[in-house]
């Protein structure tokens, strides 16, 4: 609803102000290495203003801050720079924070985190090598567990994880090659590891001569698997931000390409 217009004002903020800030730290020193993308728990990384230089803004201008902006102190050339590492931002003006952005030595994006239903609690991360992303992770369903793993691979979606039953454990996993989706492995069992796959429709083999009668032509895959019933309508996920071709319907029998 009006936390998608929220969202995207920030995400065109963010990147307004990415661009912006960039200018400030071209000075700053490009030695490291930015290696260290990791996943980080929800509720311990926010800004770490310590000892730093702390720029307060008021956006809509009632006397309050709602925007931070972190800086260390950085020597480039025997000069002293400031360096943007840092920026916090109360999105709807509430007084509670919902966006926090990282940022490398060189001035890209490296994470950000999203308070997405403003409840205080970090609902999806996205993570950037060089400002471009690689990964992102989603709670949907706002229960403090991560059910959505996004991976990408020169910004395109490579795979996607899913926690099913949205208890923090992958049960799915979708396969992207150039952008499209190619499979779907499912645990079913709970094992922790793929026991039944299914192509996407435009992979699958072609159809043999008189193939409409028999609908369930992949061997592996039973007709029906009423186990799985709604993966791919998972409730809550309405508001997540980008999504790749949907994906088909698991155990349809029928799916005729043609
Ligand atoms: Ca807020
Ligand atoms: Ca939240
Ligand atoms: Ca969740």
């Amino acid at each position: 609803m009006n936390r998608m217009i929220l969202l995207s004002l920030a995400l065109g903020f963010a990147a307004c102000a990415s661009t912006e800030e960039k200018k400030e730290t071209t000075t700053a020193a490009t030695t490291s290495g930015d290696k260290s993308v990791q996943p980080v728990p929800s509720q311990a990384s926010h800004c770490d203003t310590g000892g730093k230089h702390v720029i307060e803004l008021d956006m809509n201008r009632d006397q309050k801050a709602d925007v931070w902006k972190v800086y260390h102190a950085s020597m480039e050339n025997g000069a002293k720079v400031e360096v943007l590492e840092c920026k916090e931002v109360d999105l709807n003006f509430d007084g509670k924070k919902d966006i926090w952005v990282f940022y490398d030595d060189q001035g890209n994006i490296k994470e950000e985190q999203f308070d997405l239903d403003f409840d205080g609690k970090i609902d999806m991360w996205t993570y950037r090598q060089l400002g471009k992303i690689i990964r992102q992770e989603l709670d949907v369903n706002y229960d403090g567990k991560t059910d959505i793993w996004k991976y990408y691979e020169g910004e395109k979606l490579a795979r996607i994880e899913r926690s099913s039953n949205r208890n923090g454990k992958v049960d799915v996993w979708e396969y992207y090659a150039g952008g499209k989706l190619d499979r779907i492995g499912y645990d079913t069992t709970g094992a922790g590891v793929v026991d039944r796959w299914d192509k996407a429709p435009e992979d699958a083999a072609p159809a043999a001569p008189g193939a409409e009668t028999t609908p369930a032509s992949n061997p592996g895959t039973p007709a029906a698997k009423p186990a799985t019933p709604a993966l791919n309508q998972p409730t809550g996920e309405a508001n997540k931000p980008v999504e790749a071709a949907p994906a088909p319907a698991a155990g349809t029998p029928k799916k005729k390409t043609k």
